[in-house]
């Protein structure tokens, strides 16, 4: 029997993508693009095109496990689902009894981007009074940023970029990691766009963009002042859009402008005088210039300050009143669903501690009353992709510590657990997906039934709750009905017909209520260059935080087309085409320490020593590092991967990560 059966890509990517997958007799065959799909078009990225290997991967856990070894080693032997449960439950009564529930702490991200299964845990740990994760290792230092400036505004659809003449790609390596957004500046560019690309290094984004800009990590601030001096300088203001929806303008051009001269800047941000004046003038001629800003830039301690910087360029030229015109840091359609019927805040019943997920490594060594006793990590993999790794390890290796990991393989983490249980992958549950790149959204059943014993995040809270012994109705819905129960409120953001849509399976597109391009949702209406309720009233120049920490190389991670943060690495074909974990190195700087291609080196700072093997490129900008991919443990060239370097320390506004936010030097190993 062969049938094909609609669903979405589960990974943490802004495309979202809609799939075809061709089941028979029961497995699945084949996964491709839905080429119905108007952000997929039928194309998939290389990670997904074999999306069965990872399914059917032998690495795939299907029983239960309990650590027989010691943590760390991977020594575990099957149990059952019952065992487990009552093994779980009964530890956490005991770490209640003696410490209170706040000394169990949940940890999870976004292995799954269904809101379902991603927010499965909240209910079930606020009822139970554990910690509370604040989930921000990502970019939220971008929000806070847009926040600042424009309120709640919700974003353009991007999709207007094709009617651009100037599509500038800032800090996003699209093609790595949003292939579906360089459709649509390829489309702009058929229509006569220039594409440029600001990044740290030359990734593909920019051999793919007409110009690229190569500038000093976390100095993107720098440009866009300098960028806003000269407008002002030379008139190139759009003054009518500003005196009708800008409130500071003055203000900024008094107090701050005058200290941003192109030359001023140019020492800051590494590009010449002449390169930000061309970039300037470029801009502000564009008829309706469409900045599609990532998130490379928003891992820095002057990581919002930056982002709201930059957002004043739209409104200091009035791009946003151009069709195509404007900036695109992505979607966020939480309006579209009361999540709340999922996350359950009412089970709070006495607000308990906030625990920043960037600072696990302080958490399991450092902290007290209560210390954390118990950890629970599902979809994410912090042995690997947190900060400052020693210290997240030797949290890790507590004996002390009940260690339990939700997974669907046998990860970094997973080895430290003291009981794994597995996970279903996409293909094996019922979600409801949307996209943070576009408005679209999209529902999705089981293709296939769980493979070995693996069960959803939903299951096990449901059986955990049953062995808590709680008899709250809420803990036994399924995934379907959960979806139901959202889909059925009515939401100005989806019509009946829409939500009918949704309903059955197919992709739709969520309508924000308000016009992005038109109405500023900010306390006073207008677009707030000027924000007296931030501590920062005025967009200025920050520094980062590795600027003090002494070592001479800024080293950045950035993402591979070939896997995702720590995912994929079980697909041998995608890990052979990333080789090894690299060292990207200039020249130059290579030279004046000796190092040659392809040798073992070490990249270190106060926090720790990374091996990698040395790849000696023009693709670097002298004075920058950089390596791509999260990759496993049992793949590195030494024990410790790229996250020994990186730092606890937090975004200037918003609590994110500061992963690149990181000073190394480089040693022969
Ligand atoms: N293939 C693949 N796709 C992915 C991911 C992946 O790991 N692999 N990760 C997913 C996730 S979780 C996310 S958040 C998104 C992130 O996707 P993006 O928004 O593309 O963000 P990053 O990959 O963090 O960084 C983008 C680019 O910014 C550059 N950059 C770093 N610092 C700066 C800076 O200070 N200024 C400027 N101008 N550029 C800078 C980096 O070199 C990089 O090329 O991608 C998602 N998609
Ligand atoms: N140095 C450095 N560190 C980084 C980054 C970087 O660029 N450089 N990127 C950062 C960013 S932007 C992000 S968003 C984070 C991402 O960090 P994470 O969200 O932890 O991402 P992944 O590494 O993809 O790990 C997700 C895990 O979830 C598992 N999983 C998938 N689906 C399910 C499921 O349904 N249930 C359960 N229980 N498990 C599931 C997968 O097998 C995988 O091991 O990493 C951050 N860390
Ligand atoms: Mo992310």
């Amino acid at each position: 029997m062969l049938a094909k059966i609609r669903s979405v890509c589960p990974y943490d990517c802004p495309d979202a993508c809609g799939l075809l997958v061709t089941v028979e007799n029961g497995r699945a065959i084949n996964i491709c693009g839905d080429p119905d799909h108007p952000v997929t078009r039928g194309l998939l990225c290389p990670k997904m095109a074999h999306y069965e290997k990872t399914i059917y991967s032998s690495r795939r856990l299907s029983a239960p496990l309990r650590r027989v070894g010691k943590k760390g080693t991977g020594q575990f032997e099957p149990i059952s689902w019952d065992n487990a449960i009552d093994i779980i439950c009964s530890s956490w009564r005991k770490v209640i009894a003696i410490h209170g529930a706040e000394a169990i702490l949940p940890y999870s991200y976004a292995g799954t981007m269904g809101l379902i299964q991603r927010n499965a845990g909240h209910a079930f740990f606020y009822k139970l009074g554990a910690s509370r994760l604040e989930r921000t290792i990502c970019s939220p230092a971008k929000d806070a940023g847009w926040k600042a400036l424009m309120g709640d505004t919700p974003a353009l659809n991007p999709t207007e970029a094709e009617q651009s003449d100037l599509v500038i790609l800032w800090g996003i390596n699209a093609v790595a990691t949003s292939i579906h957004s360089v459709l649509d500046a390829q489309a702009a560019r058929r229509n006569g766009a220039r594409i440029l690309a600001i990044d740290t290094y030359r990734t593909p984004t920019c051999d793919l963009a007409d110009e690229a800009f190569l500038i000093r990590p976390g100095s993107d601030g720098a440009l866009a002042l300098s960028m806003l001096h000269i407008f002002d300088r030379d008139g190139t203001l759009d003054l009518n859009f500003i005196s009708s929806n800008v409130i500071g303008y003055e203000e900024f051009k008094c107090k701050i402008l005058p200290d941003c001269s192109p030359g001023e800047m140019s020492v800051v941000c590494g590009l010449s005088v002449d390169v930000i004046e061309r970039l300037a003038y470029e801009y502000a001629k564009a008829k309706a210039p469409f900045i599609r800003l990532g998130s490379g830039l928003s891992r820095y301690g002057n990581s919002a300050m930056t982002v709201r910087t930059i957002s004043c360029l739209p409104a200091a030229v009035g791009a946003w009143s151009k069709q195509g015109g404007g900036i695109f840091l992505g979607t966020s359609t939480g309006g579209a669903f009361q999540l709340n019927m999922v996350t359950r805040e009412d089970f709070i019943t006495d607000s308990s501690r906030l625990i920043s997920m960037n600072q696990l490594g302080d958490a399991l060594t450092e902290m007290s009353a209560p210390p954390v006793m118990s950890l629970y990590v599902y979809h994410s993999n912090p042995a690997a992709i947190a900060p400052d790794q020693n210290t997240v390890i030797k949290g890790l290796e507590r004996e002390d510590l009940f260690t339990v990991v939700h997974e669907r393989f046998l990860t970094d983490t997973a080895k430290y657990a003291d009981i794994v249980l597995p996970a279903t992958s996409s293909l094996e549950h019922s979600d409801l997906y949307r996209s943070y790149g576009s408005y679209h959204a999209q529902r999705c059943r089981a293709a296939i039934k769980p493979l070995g014993g693996a069960k959803s995040n939903l299951e096990v809270f449901s059986l955990l709750a049953a062995g808590m012994g709680w008899d709250e109705p809420f803990f036994s819905q399924s995934a379907d009905d959960l979806i139901e129960l959202l889909l059925n409120v009515k939401n100005l953001w989806r019509s009946n017909s829409v939500t009918e849509h949704l309903l059955t399976g197919e992709p739709v597109m969520l309508t924000p209520p308000t016009d992005p391009k038109r109405e500023w949702l900010t306390p006073s209406g207008k677009i707030q260059i000027l924000n007296e309720r931030e501590p920062e009233p005025l967009p200025r120049l920050l520094p980062t935080h590795a600027e003090q920490d002494g070592y001479p190389l800024r080293l950045q991670s950035g993402a591979t087309p070939f896997a995702l943060n720590s995912s994929f690495y079980e697909q041998d074909q995608l890990r052979s085409r990333q080789a090894r974990m690299e060292l990207l190195m200039n020249y130059e700087d290579a030279e004046v320490r000796q190092l040659s291609e392809g040798e073992s080196v070490i990249a270190y700072n106060k926090r720790g020593e990374v091996r990698f093997t040395l790849r000696i490129t023009g693709q670097t900008p002298v004075g920058t590092v950089v390596t791509e991919g999260v990759w496993w443990q049992e793949f590195l060239p030494g024990d410790r991967g790229v996250n020994a370097l990186t730092s606890q320390r937090l975004t200037d506004a918003g609590r994110g990560s500061t992963l690149y936010d990181v000073t190394v030097d480089v040693r022969r190993s």
